[in-house]
């Protein structure tokens, strides 16, 4: 990878993770109203590698929880903020908020906040692009509360046996609202599953974003090459709530401050922790630096 792509995906990893701490200041505050605001810190990587892989053409299809993809590929930082107000001049004019928030000029074209809906609107966008030649790969997003949906099974199997061109990405955060895998359901070997359809299968767990890029970019070629779909399950950790600000109540042992800075673990589960031991010291003062200038949008 060169050099200054690295740069430039750097940026934008500290950028997606200093706007989501804005917004979750916001949310303290109350700024938006009453509608649902699902914040996806700890979920930057796979949202800003999406991005870098994505060609001209590709769609990534989202779910309730989208702030990292919205704001990732997204142009107008406050335009996304008003429209989690509701406001007329939101980005979607205040219609369609936060859990529905789609930008089709930005290759977002849906989202819904009906669990498991995107996965076969992902399929009938594969197979408009199959029927016109386009080589283009439509990216899904989906959780593994979501994944517990027939239809995750149904577009697999439909994509599958169409030579659709879908990656299927998983965001595991081994959370659904307030419970976790073991408290609702059987656990589910996702490498096996993929096996038993025959297609690939990825598991990305370092956070690492250039790792993330990197695997991604071979996944879309296996995509096109094979013209099949891929499931790629991505490990992650929620350092927020299901919903709302965090911390969401009085005693909420989840604390996010954003005076306290970028990294909210030193773990290797945060992307941007893992982001500072991989490039240099002045780097990512350099960078960082840059992105803590914005301020909370005016509403
Ligand atoms: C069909 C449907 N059932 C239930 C809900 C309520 N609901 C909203 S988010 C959510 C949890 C989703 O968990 P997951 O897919 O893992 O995504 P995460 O919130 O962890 O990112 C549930 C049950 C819904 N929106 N749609
Ligand atoms: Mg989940």
């Amino acid at each position: 990878m060169h050099h200054m792509d690295k740069i430039a995906i750097a940026l934008d990893l500290l950028r997606l993770r200093h706007r989501q701490q804005l917004i979750n200041e916001m949310l303290k505050k109350k700024a938006f109203g009453g509608l649902p605001i699902h914040v996806a810190m700890g979920h930057e990587a796979v949202a800003v590698a999406v991005k870098h892989v994505m060609h001209r053409g590709d769609r990534l299809l989202a779910t309730h929880r989208n702030m990292h993809y919205n704001l990732a590929l997204g142009d107008s930082f406050e335009d996304i903020v008003k429209e989690y107000a509701c406001r007329g001049d939101g980005i979607a004019s205040g219609s369609l908020g936060s859990m529905n928030l789609c930008q089709p000029g930005s290759g977002i074209p849906y989202a819904s906040s009906i669990l498991g809906n995107n996965m076969p609107v992902a399929c009938g966008f594969a197979l408009a692009d199959l029927a016109q030649k386009n080589d283009a790969v439509v990216f899904v997003a989906t959780g593994d509360g979501a994944m517990e949906e027939g239809s995750f099974y149904e577009s697999l199997t439909f994509a599958k046996s169409h030579g659709l061109r879908i990656v299927f990405l998983i965001e595991n955060n081994d959370m659904s609202m307030s419970s976790t895998i073991a408290q609702r359901r059987c656990p589910i070997d996702i490498g096996l599953f993929s096996e038993a359809f025959s297609i690939g299968y990825q598991r990305l767990d370092s956070n690492h974003i250039f790792e993330y890029v990197q695997a991604l970019t071979d996944v879309r070629s296996l995509a096109v090459k094979k013209s099949e779909p891929i499931c790629v399950e991505i490990i992650t950790k929620s350092y927020n709530q299901h919903a709302g600000p965090t911390p969401g109540w009085p005693t909420d042992p989840k604390v996010v401050n954003l005076a306290e800075g970028s990294i909210l673990e030193s773990s290797s589960s945060d992307a941007i922790h893992v982001l500072k031991e991989s490039i240099t010291a002045e780097e990512y003062d350099q960078l960082l630096a840059k992105v803590v200038l914005e301020k909370e949008p005016e509403l």
